[in-house]
């Protein structure tokens, strides 16, 4: 039997964002897996829980288990399915089918059935605080081979965003849904006109406007013909998804915030979305995440990862191999890492002419250059991006 010999926490900050990598050792001289854990918000908390709870309990333990181990930590506090702890759960679980795909000698989309596809074609961003610069973000993304792009103003709701109020790329403090909703249909029109049928699109409205307003703008693109519309509605309002489904044809997708499956089994059973976008490691990893995938396949709802920079290029390579092997792929979303984290993280998915690549590397192909990695360590600033208040000073939904 090959054991877990020990299981070490790296916090990193390569290019600011905070991210925590967990390696597992074995038994095995030279054998270790890598997995994600990064809730960039709360990444203390996560290693605290694999350190001071999840590392004795596993010390010893079979690494071919991976089922069992997923649900010994699962249970293990009694209280489960928050984001925290499924974040810790994840960490291990990538690094167990890491450690699974080095011992078989076989990529993880090999483990996961092998491919069904050909290649994996991702979405990019076009962000920008006018109506020309998206559509210039637009042309060079189409030049790249992209054909779908999501777009947006990056004040939210303002064709000129005000850089005070930015604290992140597509983000704003402070922001009008009225002006917003109005702008978007505007931005959108602009770029259908200019690309026509020939490329896709999609937005994300991020919760942020309040459920009857969103059934009015979905209603306002359904002519544009989106790819997907990203978040109409926050979880806790998911029950508008019927009346919005009734009265209009625009795709939805929803999820990443998602933790619990009590919350994404009844809106793939009832069809109330049209693409599951869960966040792997929020869910506690690759374990969840293929039954998640096969329980959308039974409804005919498709997938579509969230892919954002809050997470590993691990995370991103594992959700990549299961895009490989999973019959219910819709499309993957795909930023691009900037310089230093892909640096930090070799073998990091290649992209070329619209699609997302992996070497025939066994496990999932990602390391992690931990020296590299030091010279960027963790910040432990609070968060401020989730402060969105509207224009009389009320907060909401980020
Ligand atoms: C997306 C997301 C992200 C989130 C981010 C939060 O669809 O890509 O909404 O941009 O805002 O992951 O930290
Ligand atoms: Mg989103």
């Amino acid at each position: 039997m090959i054991s877990i010999r020990d299981i070490t926490v790296f916090l990193t900050a390569p290019d600011g964002q905070n991210l925590v990598v967990v390696r597992v050792d074995t038994s095995e001289p030279g054998l270790y897996g890598l997995g994600c854990a990064t809730l960039a918000y709360r990444a203390f908390a996560v290693k605290e829980i694999i350190e001071r709870y999840f590392k004795p309990l596993l010390i010893g333990r079979d690494v071919s288990r991976i089922e069992d181990i997923w649900k010994l930590l699962m249970v293990n506090a009694y209280w489960r399915n928050g984001p925290v702890g499924n974040n810790a759960v994840s960490g291990i679980d990538m690094a167990l089918w890491d450690i699974k795909g080095k011992l078989a000698g076989m990529p993880l989309y090999d483990l996961l059935g092998g491919k069904c596809r050909d290649r994996v074609d991702v979405y990019r961003h076009c962000n920008a605080g006018s109506t020309d610069d998206v559509l210039a973000l637009a042309e060079e993304a189409v030049e790249s081979g992209c054909k779908t792009l999501r777009v947006a103003y990056t004040g939210f709701d303002a064709p000129e965003a005000d850089a005070a109020y930015l604290c992140l790329a597509n983000r704003c403090k402070q922001y009008d849904p009225q002006s917003y909703r109005k702008n978007i249909v505007s931005l959108l029109s602009s770029l259908r006109k200019r690309f026509g049928d020939r490329i896709q699109f999609i937005t994300d409205i991020h919760e942020r406007i309040d459920p009857p307003d969103a059934l009015k703008l979905m209603q306002a693109l359904q002519p544009l013909d989106m790819y997907f519309v990203e978040d109409p509605v926050s979880p806790e309002q998911s029950l508008w998804l019927k009346r919005i489904r009734a009265l209009c044809a625009t795709p939805i997708a929803l999820g990443e915030v998602f933790s619990h499956p009590g919350e994404w089994t009844p809106l793939v059973q009832e069809r109330l979305i049209d693409f599951l976008r869960l966040h792997l490691s929020a869910i506690g990893g690759l374990t969840p995440a293929r039954k998640a995938a096969v329980l959308a396949e039974t409804y005919g709802v498709r997938t579509a990862w969230h892919g954002s920079l809050d997470m590993t290029p691990i995370a991103l390579a594992v959700q990549t191999h299961l895009d490989f092997a999973s019959q219910s792929f819709g499309i993957q979303e795909y930023y691009g890492y900037p310089p230093h984290t892909t640096e930090v993280f070799p073998g990091t998915p290649v992209y070329r002419d619209g699609a997302l690549w992996l070497e025939d590397t066994p496990g999932h192909g990602v390391t992690f250059n931990e020296e590299a990695a030091r010279a960027f360590p963790p910040h432990s600033n609070p968060t401020r991006w989730t402060e969105m208040r509207l224009p009389d000073g009320t907060l909401h939904a980020p």
